[in-house]
């Protein structure tokens, strides 16, 4: 948990200077002048424009109210947060076009925007996905401040987090809640409550008509506030914040708002279909600047000459962001999807007779990767005592619990904290109990940590471990393999340790990836034995071993449970028929090896892929189309595959052996083959 500072509040009663209350004025009216030209504008643009007018006040006040050195996740109606935080109108405006200059060079659209310089947590259309990844940099934060650098700092930074009344209701936002309340972080999630999610009202998102009392299940603090009134939202913010930098927990905001835009600036046509007229009308009329100009102007903080200059001064602005875009260009270059591998001089693997198993050889990693790195971090649920399949056993008595924790049983809460901490500049070690449970993850795995580097050009290390597969009595839910859905995303890792020690120099080297990897354990092989180095060292990624030579037939396969089929088949092949079977172990399905592939089949003209996953749409299918676009002239007989049959998993033994390949399955469909 991270431990606040003590902090002195500089105030304890929240009201504006006169520079205050003017620099709220300033951010509003840019915000304003900014929403209503590229609402006006919006045909200029190729993708749709968000903009959300009516509601400038809800990011406008908790932004001026934060420090510097807080962080910010932003929604798509946060316009305010960015200019709030430094972003000029030119980048967004160039980064609504999507054009070859912005901020991803024409990736992701709309103001999809983060900056770590600025503070912002880059927004994914998954809503509310980047507050719960919020909530991981935050604690990454203090992990970083007191454990790594140990800094003495009176600045107890705080996430300030943004979310619709829609997205309350989404696992993103409960995921987000419950690591902010349950690690007591300083976290303040500000709900735009417009009372619409595009067109559903907000009664069909909560049941109570208050969101702000979602706070209370999660033992949050809370308030309501007019979000249309600026320094309302300010004060509130302030008084929120003052209390978490002191140690009191999250907090929600709920800001009381309305659109008077449509959904985009596209749609706002349409309103009148889903918007009574009198509505619209009513809260037209509670425009944010026009009240906030009104309550200067009575403060006698503004007049009609000082509101015309500033006036003049934000439309020049604006009217330059807009020019610019002339000189900009369309872009023409896809990015790459992973960060260049940076690899820390580790001594190669020593020959060692020591033997250990499998599941030791992991820990000895993790242990390891520790011991070298204090980025290193390791988490999930019931890690602290060692997990369920034992494998973080001892850690948390050698690094403490700010190193190993105990989660929530929340897997998109996990991997969406995990992804912050990374963003945080962590390499986060989260343990998933039983691979399938990592579909639950998908949301923060697959729309965040797979895109980010290509979208952005910063790198996520993330090294998720994922103990997986058969060979107990179990179901669907613990033994499902589905590491072809995961490659498919494109952006990911996989690594499929067959022996010990490949499982301690593949996760070794894991963490010195600096790209999302998730390394599959095979459950049933935790108690299998092998020769492990005890010093640390590293296996390439992207490297298969040829685990048998041969000239016949070349079996393609991974993981521990089914190269070790194919070992025993193999040999069953060579002594009872006389063919020589090449066994490959891709060690690594993202990358693949495909020279290794190419190479073997150029030589044995046959290839047999085997592998525990379902075959139908599964990684053998990707191997198979990849041999046949590369070297169909050298088969001599079709590409064959054997995997799981269709079907879900199965907990007795006996159906066991008939759903998965056999040693008997691979020898005969190797005969067959080599006929
Ligand atoms: C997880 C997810 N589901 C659906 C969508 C499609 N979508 C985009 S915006 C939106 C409405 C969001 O409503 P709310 O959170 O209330 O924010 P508002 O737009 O009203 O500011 C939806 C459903 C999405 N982006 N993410």
């Amino acid at each position: 948990m991270p431990k606040v500072a003590d902090f002195t509040p500089t105030r304890q009663v929240f009201i504006p200077t006169k520079e205050e209350y003017l620099k709220i004025y300033k951010l509003l009216l840019l915000t304003t002048v900014l929403g209503q030209e590229l609402d006006k504008r919006k045909d200029e643009f190729i993708p749709k424009i968000f903009t959300g007018l009516g509601q400038e006040a809800v990011y406008v006040g908790p932004v001026l109210a934060a420090e510097s050195y807080d962080w910010f996740a932003p929604d798509h109606r946060s316009m305010g947060v960015l200019l709030g935080r430094g972003l000029t109108p030119k980048e967004i405006v160039c980064q609504d076009g999507t054009f070859a200059e912005s901020i991803y060079s024409g990736y992701n659209f709309g103001i999809h925007i983060g900056s770590p310089e600025h503070h912002l947590i880059r927004f994914e259309s998954d809503m509310a996905l980047n507050v719960a990844i919020g909530t991981g940099l935050i604690d990454a934060l203090y992990y970083v401040r007191d454990a790594i650098e140990k800094k003495t700092s009176e600045e107890n930074p705080a996430l300030l987090a943004f979310l619709g009344d829609g997205a309350t209701a989404h696992g993103n936002a409960h995921s987000a809640f419950l690591f902010a309340s349950t690690r007591k972080l300083p976290a303040l999630f500000i709900i735009n409550n417009n009372g619409l999610a595009i067109r559903t009202p907000v009664e069909y998102q909560s049941a109570h008509a208050r969101l702000g009392r979602i706070a209370e299940g999660y033992g949050m603090k809370f308030l309501v506030v007019d979000g249309n009134d600026a320094v309302e939202v300010w004060r509130t913010a302030k008084t929120a914040l003052a209390d978490i930098r002191n140690g009191g927990g999250p907090w929600i905001i709920e800001c009381c708002t309305f659109r008077v835009s449509g959904h985009n600036a596209h749609e706002t046509s349409e309103m009148a279909g889903y918007v009574p007229r009198e509505l619209r009308l009513e809260w037209q009329g509670r425009n944010p600047l026009a009240h906030y100009t009104l309550q200067l102007k009575l403060m006698h903080l503004l007049d009609d000459e000082m509101e015309r200059g500033f006036k003049e001064e934000a439309e020049r602005i604006i009217a330059e962001a807009f020019d610019a875009t002339k000189t900009y260009s369309a872009p023409s270059k896809l990015h790459s999807v992973f960060a260049d591998r940076k690899t820390d001089e580790l001594p190669k693997a020593a020959k060692s007779n020591r033997i250990i198993t499998y599941e030791a050889a992991i820990n000895e990693a993790l242990r390891q990767a520790m011991e070298l790195d204090a980025r290193v971090r390791v988490f999930g649920e019931d890690v602290e005592t060692g997990g369920v399949h034992g494998v973080t056993k001892g850690l948390v008595k050698k690094f403490g619990r700010e190193r190993v924790f105990h989660t929530p049983l929340d897997e998109n809460g996990i991997f969406a904290y995990a992804i912050g901490m990374a963003l945080a500049g962590l390499i986060p070690s989260p343990e998933v109990q039983f691979l399938p449970f990592l579909k639950y993850a998908f949301g923060p795995l697959l729309n965040y940590a797979t895109i980010h580097f290509a979208v952005t050009g910063q790198n996520l290390p993330l090294v998720v471990r994922a103990p997986c597969g058969g060979g107990f009595p179990s179901n669907n839910c613990h033994e499902e393999m589905i590491e072809a859905m995961l490659a498919h995303s494109g952006g990911i890792k996989i690594v499929a340790p067959s022996t010990a020690y490949a499982a301690k120099g593949l996760l070794l080297s894991a963490f010195q990836d600096g790209n999302p990897v998730i390394f599959l354990e095979q459950i049933s092989a935790y108690g299998k034995k092998g020769e492990v180095p005890a010093e640390p060292y590293l296996l390439p990624f992207g490297e298969a071993r040829v685990f048998r030579e041969g000239k016949d037939i070349s079996i393609i396969t991974y993981g521990a449970m089914m190269v070790e089929r194919t070992l025993k088949a193999a040999e069953i092949l060579s002594v009872g028929d006389g063919i020589s079977a090449e066994v490959i172990d891709l060690q690594t399905i993202v990358p693949m090896d495909r020279e290794a592939i190419l190479y073997s089949v150029t030589k044995t003209n046959r290839a047999l892929i085997v592998h525990e996953a379902k075959k139908d749409f599964g990684v053998g299918a990707e191997i198979s189309a990849f041999i046949n676009e590369n070297a169909y002239e050298c088969l001599w007989v079709p590409v064959k595959r054997l995997g799981a049959k269709d079907g879900p998993v199965t907990a007795h033994p006996a159906l066991e052996a008939l759903r998965l390949p056999q040693v008997e399955d691979i020898v005969a469909a190797a005969k067959e083959m080599a006929r």
